[in-house]
């Protein structure tokens, strides 16, 4: 049972015994993230002050121009893990390839794989809006005491053990699942302590915020664009409220706890949509159901997906389970017409 103010470390030892993998590791590798966040908190919180703000001159495998945060942010959550020595393998945006770990007296028995957006939103980071860290969890498939291989994160979002994201806000939060539910811890910065703040999240069924850039409505799909129209119309409780930080954890965490749907979806401007699959869509999927929400892709379930590519983009829809059916109806029908 989990009790409000418990630390994240007492609820990790409590909730422990109710992982049905249960050997402790996993509670290491929430621990581990939990101290890297602390670390890229207390950079992001003093981004302003310092010259750490503006490009750090390189592009990332998206070809975006990397902000110093995104570099930092991925140094330090890949450090951390490594120097654990707790998984055998990490895929990240800003890394072509996955990474394969292994310490001489480990012998690849390591069991867990990480796949991160270690700065979500970055291009928010200079202008002071709220960014975060999202990651995913899975145990890998290939065989234990061998080199990781590309299948063991070409996985499905079903196979996730464990997703979550650290939300930099006006109050840092850690929010995750490993099955059981969706709870979020805020950090005190005064003792560096993640405090239980908001056990058991759960996606209010309907909302009335949509969050989707609407500065690329004509090149929408139709089913978007009428149900975006629908949004808008004078009826019931609408027209809703449009919501959108341009930061997908943002969107995502202010949508899980008001109620409200979010949408990236294809457009010809992004014919794949724009987010990634396997360390965007997947975690966030994770979440929303384990929070009584739904993602898809427009029409398929977002963790039925089989991943072919590590950095594969997907169109996606995800909130308030009514919202996001909604919407689905609206593709369906223009689909049909
Ligand atoms: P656009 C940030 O780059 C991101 O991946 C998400 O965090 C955010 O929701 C989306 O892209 C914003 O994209 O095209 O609306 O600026």
């Amino acid at each position: 049972m989990s009790r409000k103010h418990q630390t994240l470390g007492e609820f990790i030892i409590e909730n422990q015994s109710s992982f049905k993998y249960t050997s402790g590791e996993l509670s290491r590798l929430i621990n581990s993230i939990r101290l890297a966040a602390k670390v890229v908190n207390y950079e992001v919180n003093k981004a302003g002050l310092v010259d750490v703000l503006g490009a750090a001159g390189e592009s990332n495998i998206q070809g975006e121009e990397q902000q110093k945060l995104d570099v930092y942010a991925n140094e330090k959550f890949i450090q951390t893990l490594v120097n654990r020595n707790i998984v055998c393998g990490i895929a990240s945006e800003e890394e072509e390839d996955f990474i394969s770990i292994n310490s001489s007296d480990k012998n690849h028995q390591n069991k867990y794989v990480v796949l991160i957006d270690p700065l979500d939103g970055s291009s928010n980071i200079d202008v002071n809006v709220s960014v975060g860290t999202i990651f995913s969890i899975y145990r890998r498939v290939t065989p234990l005491g061998s080199p990781v291989q590309i299948e063991d994160f070409l996985q499905k979002g079903i196979e996730q053990v464990a997703a979550g994201y650290i939300i930099y806000g006006t109050s840092t939060m850690l929010v995750y699942t490993t099955g059981d539910g969706v709870n979020g811890f805020t950090l005190s910065p005064a003792i560096g302590t993640f405090y239980l703040s908001h056990p058991q999240i759960k996606f209010p069924r309907e909302g009335i915020i949509y969050s989707v850039n609407e500065g690329n409505y004509v090149h929408f799909p139709q089913g978007i664009k009428n149900y975006i129209k629908y949004c808008q119309m004078e009826e019931g409780n609408r027209p809703y409220t449009s919501r959108y930080i341009g930061s997908l954890v943002s969107d995502f965490h202010r949508n899980m706890i008001k109620g409200g749907i979010y949408l990236y979806p294809t457009s010809t401007k992004n014919p794949q949509g724009k987010l990634r699959l396997l360390y965007e869509c997947n975690p966030m999927a994770f979440l929303a159901e384990q929070a009584e929400g739904k993602a898809s892709d427009g029409s398929c379930r977002i963790m039925d997906i089989l991943p072919t590519q590590l950095h594969q983009r997907v169109p996606f829809v995800c909130g308030s389970i009514s919202m996001v059916e909604k919407a689905e109806s609206f593709v369906r029908a223009s689909k049909s017409s």
